[in-house]
This record gives structure tokens, sequence and C-alpha cells, in this order.
């Protein structure tokens, strides 16, 4: 019999259809390599030098306006653009390509340069929940726009430019990768066997137990059963709600308490700002219904053991197949006890 405690094995993820190695034999291991430094300096309320802080100047020369809630606006360096010509180019199915029209915003959470989303006041948070669902309303109601992929990376190990509690949203005329996995799982699933993937999936978790880190009365926070990531969650709406659109007025409210809970976990365990890379994914704005989607939020915090020592993608995972130490009971059991 196979300890899935100890024993090599490799697990689904019913969503990308990709497997994960998981070796938990293998965090004895000893580690002298890179060490992280993750610690911020104590960030005052306001700086000066922020791009991002209310009344300062951006790069690109333009002036934030006071805002005293949330405040959005065009990326000044956008990865895409809307006005990019529609053209394709294809020789014998090698060499492929196409343009890629699409809006880059960047969104404010809050004018307080020192905030997270773990110590902002929930009413607050709400309004970037609110702010989250006007951007997907209004981009995604675009002609051009078929996915609006709203995200946030937080920490310099993930590459945020800037302390200055902020997301971006990218939105774009073709699915990303990721999402284009999603949507053919989901939609295979409600094919052949009928109903939601991922409502069947947080029904088992939700017996299960071992995975389930934090909830309320409309979301649940858990860390996958195929988690890549070492303390990887997943932010689930308990209700089939295919886009952030969909949420209630209490669900919203019930958002912003599991994304504060979720944050303040993550802060507590290793006594450090965490950092991670979190987005939505969900129904994308073509036009169609889409009932296969079911809203959901991925939080992909590089941390391993230690706020000093982080997990990286590399050699079998580049060209094999992702590999976790701690296995993902472990790591629920953790976050919910910290
Ligand atoms: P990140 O911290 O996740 O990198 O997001 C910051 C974004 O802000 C980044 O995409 C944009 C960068 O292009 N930015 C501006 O639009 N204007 C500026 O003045 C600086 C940064
Ligand atoms: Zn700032």
């Amino acid at each position: 019999m196979l300890d899935w405690k100890q024993d090599p094995h490799r697990r689904l993820n019913p969503l990308t259809r990709e497997w994960v190695l998981v070796s938990p034999h293998r965090t004895q291991r000893p580690w002298q390599g890179q060490v992280e430094t993750p610690a911020e300096s104590e960030a005052p309320e306001y700086d000066p030098e922020c791009y991002l802080c209310p009344g300062n100047a951006r790069a690109g020369g333009v002036r934030n306006p006071p805002y005293d809630s949330t405040f959005v606006f065009d990326n000044d360096f956008a990865a895409l653009k809307p006005d990019t010509p529609l053209d394709e180019f294809n020789r014998e199915d090698l060499l492929v390509a196409e343009a890629e029209p699409g809006i880059c915003r960047v969104v404010c959470f809050s004018p307080k340069h020192n905030l997270t989303i773990a110590n902002m006041h929930p009413a607050d948070l709400r309004k970037v929940v609110d702010r989250w669902a006007q951007q997907y309303g209004e981009l995604g109601g675009r002609p051009l726009i078929n996915y609006v992929q709203i995200f946030e990376n937080r920490g310099s190990m993930m590459g945020a430019s800037n302390p200055h509690p902020h997301c971006q949203i990218w939105s774009s005329r073709t699915l990303p990768n990721e999402v284009a996995k999603e949507q053919a799982s989901q939609a295979a699933w409600r094919t052949e066997r009928g109903g939601c993937l991922i409502c069947r999936y947080v029904t088992l978790e939700g017996a299960a137990r071992d995975r389930i880190v934090d909830e309320n009365a409309g979301f649940v926070a858990l860390v996958p059963f195929w988690a890549i990531w070492p303390f990887e969650t997943m932010v689930v709406p308990q209700r089939h709600v295919t886009a952030i659109d969909g949420l209630t007025d209490a669900e919203r409210d019930q958002l912003a308490d599991i994304l504060k809970r979720v944050t303040a976990r993550y802060d507590r365990l290793f006594h450090v700002s965490f950092p991670y890379s979190m987005g939505f994914h969900q129904r994308p704005t073509d036009g169609a219904e889409h009932p296969e989607w079911h809203l959901h939020l991925h939080f992909l915090p590089p941390l391993l053991r230690s706020a000093t020592v982080r997990k990286f993608m590399v050699g079998y995972e580049l060209l094999g197949t992702p590999q976790r130490d701690i296995t993902p009971e472990s790591a629920a059991e953790r976050l919910r006890n910290t």
C-alpha cells in the first residue's frame, strides 16, 4: 500500500489536465542555496517618490489625482494596446503568429502607500471588489475584449515594482493559456458528465476537510489537491457563479472578507508580508453564456520553508513536470492553524 503522506506520487489537476509530482520525503534535504531577504522596510503612508500615491507624477509624466478610495488608470507601459491592427501570419503551421489587441490597466486599492489586502479595512476592500466588478464589466463589454485577466503581484520576490497596494488588469482578444486550459476542461466536464467541475470538487473538499484553510458563508479557501506552489490556495464561491459580475451584494462583502483572511494567514505563517501572485479566473467576455465556468481565484506564493527560502521552478519542473515537497494537506494544516 502506498503511503500518500510519504511516498512519491503524482496528482492530476483536472482544470489544466496537467500532473504535479509530489515527493514529501524530500522536505528533509539540506538547503545551501539562495537565501531571500523579503523584509520590506516600514513604509510611510505617503511616499513622495511613489508613482501610485495620490497627487504624484507617473513615469509617463501624467499626475495622479488626489484620489481617496480606489484609482484606475491605463498602464503607461501597456503590454497590449487597443489600436493594434488585426493580422495573422502562418508558414506551414510552423511559424504561426497573430496580432493581439487589448487594454492594460493598473488599479490602486487605496491611497495609503503602506497598506496590503491583509490590513485594509473590510469596507475599503469591498470597494476594491466593486472596482474589479466594474472593470470586468466595462472592459469585457467591449467587442474587442474576450477575456479580462485581473491579477496582483505582491512583493518584490514576485516582481511587483512597488509596495503601494495595487493590481493589474490585462484584457485581451484571445484567452490566455491557463484560461484556455480551464475553459476546455470545464466545458468538457459539463458536456460529458453534466453539472460543474468546480462545484463537484468543492463538494468533495467540503467532505474531506483536510485541504480547507478557511471559509465564510459565500467562499471557501483551500489548498488544491493538485497544488504546485508550497502554499498555493484557491478561493472559490460556494455558489455556482460564472464571474464576478454575478456576485450578490452579500457575496461581494464575503469575497473581501475571505481575501483578508487568506492574506492575513499568509502573513502570519512566516511573520513577513507574504509575497504572491494572485488572480481571478472567470467567464470569458465573448458574449456567450459560459455556464461551465465557476469563478475562482488562485494564490500562487513562492515561499517554501521560511521567509528566506523560496521554491524555484527549474530543471525537472521546467523540462518535465512541476514538483512539490510538502503535501497539500500539510500546507493546508499549517495555514489553518496559523
Ligand atoms: P507591478 O507592480 O505588478 O509591476 O504593476 C505596476 C504596473 O504599473 C506596471 O505594469 C505600470 C507598470 O507598467 N506603471 C505605469 O503604468 N506607470 C508608471 O508610472 C510606472 C509603472
Ligand atoms: Zn504609494
